[in-house]
């Protein structure tokens, strides 16, 4: 029996040293001191042997057990010091290698100047308001005192859903919808897109933006609306900016005008710029018609107002020198890149 405890104790130091992992260790302890395990087997075989010889065996038996036990336990730290070794070698990275670029994208130059125009009004103390792009023909038209005979009206140029629903060709319904909600004073811009049936070209597109502008309170007058826009051509274009104000018609606004700036390149000379005019024409407006007022709730005796509209990608294209409207809305990351 001591032969074979010894032969089981050095066969087990043996298997066990050659163990690779947790589950092979596991499977060795099983083997040897499970319930099964040979180690068992031959305890089990105790009450065969004779008195003298059974608390010599005994003792043999324990410290055979002690120690596989010892060993399995010291093989056990091992191991999972190696696989941790080896998952630290695995996840090794190298903190002084050069990173990977990561392409940067870049504000839109609508954006650009949207953003600029915005923070003009906004210090002038202006709200910014936002509204929807199909509209009900009322808003787009009939409230802006546009007849159905209207040439503007013309299938031609705006995009009909239905008899009532158009999509929006003028940013104005959202001051219509503002001055509906909200009484005087009203300060505010609504930027946005707009729609018009056109065919795409250099100059043309079925889809712009439009920011228009809306003051109403008492006493408002065209002075008001002389020093708004004068002020505000001059933060866009630089303080020594000229700025001329054109008689003009639209149905909305009663006396209206056209502004315009002197060439900022020939200073009014005239140049390719300016197409000999020596004057660019940058934005609409005029005093709220009063049926537009009276249309929204607002008594034309008691109040008073200007409005003022323009298009975003003719400001645009000369801030930059850019002479195809198509360019804005190709996405093409060669053009993007330069703002
Ligand atoms: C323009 C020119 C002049 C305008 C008028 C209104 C409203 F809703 F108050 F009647 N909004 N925008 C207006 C006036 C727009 O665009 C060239």
């Amino acid at each position: 029996m001591k032969q074979q405890l010894e032969t089981i104790r050095d066969s087990a130091l043996q298997e066990l040293a050659e163990t690779k992992t947790q589950a092979e260790l596991e499977g060795l302890r099983v083997k040897y001191l499970g319930k099964k395990g040979e180690l068992t087997a031959i305890l089990k075989q105790m009450g065969k042997i004779s008195a003298e010889e059974r608390p010599v065996m005994g003792q043999l038996a324990n410290e055979v057990r002690g120690v596989m036990e010892d060993h399995m336990a010291q093989r056990a730290a091992q191991l999972k010091e190696e696989s941790l070794k080896a998952r630290l070698e695995a996840e090794k990275i190298d903190v002084t290698m050069p990173g990977v670029p990561c392409e940067l994208g870049a504000k839109h130059p609508l954006s650009i100047v949207l953003d600029e125009i915005k923070e003009i009004f906004v210090g002038m103390g202006f709200e910014i308001v936002e509204g929807p792009e199909v509209e009900l023909d009322y808003y787009n038209f009939e409230a802006l005192n546009i007849p159905k005979d209207h040439p503007a009206r013309d299938t031609q140029d705006t995009f009909y859903i239905n008899d009532n629903i158009v999509l929006r060709t003028q940013t104005s319904p959202v001051q219509i919808r503002t001055m509906e909600k909200q009484k005087p004073p009203i300060r505010i811009i609504s930027p946005g897109r707009v729609y018009r049936s056109d065919a795409v070209d250099a100059t043309h597109s079925p889809l712009f933006h439009q920011i228009e502008g809306l003051v109403v309170d008492k006493g408002i007058t065209f002075a008001d609306l002389k020093g708004t826009l004068e002020t505000f051509v001059k933060r866009l274009y630089g303080e020594d900016s000229v700025v001329r104000f054109r008689p003009h018609h639209f149905p909305f606004t009663e006396p209206s005008a056209e502004v315009d700036v002197q060439c900022f390149n020939c200073h009014g000379e005239g140049c390719r710029l300016c197409k000999n005019e020596g004057w660019i024409e940058i934005l609409g407006c005029g005093m709220v018609h009063p049926k537009v007022l009276s249309n929204c709730g607002i008594d034309p005796e008691k109040y008073s107002g200007f409005a003022l509209g323009m298009g975003l990608e003719r400001v645009v294209m000369r801030r930059y020198n850019i002479d195809d409207l198509r360019l804005f809305y190709e996405n093409d990351v060669r053009f993007l890149k330069q703002f």
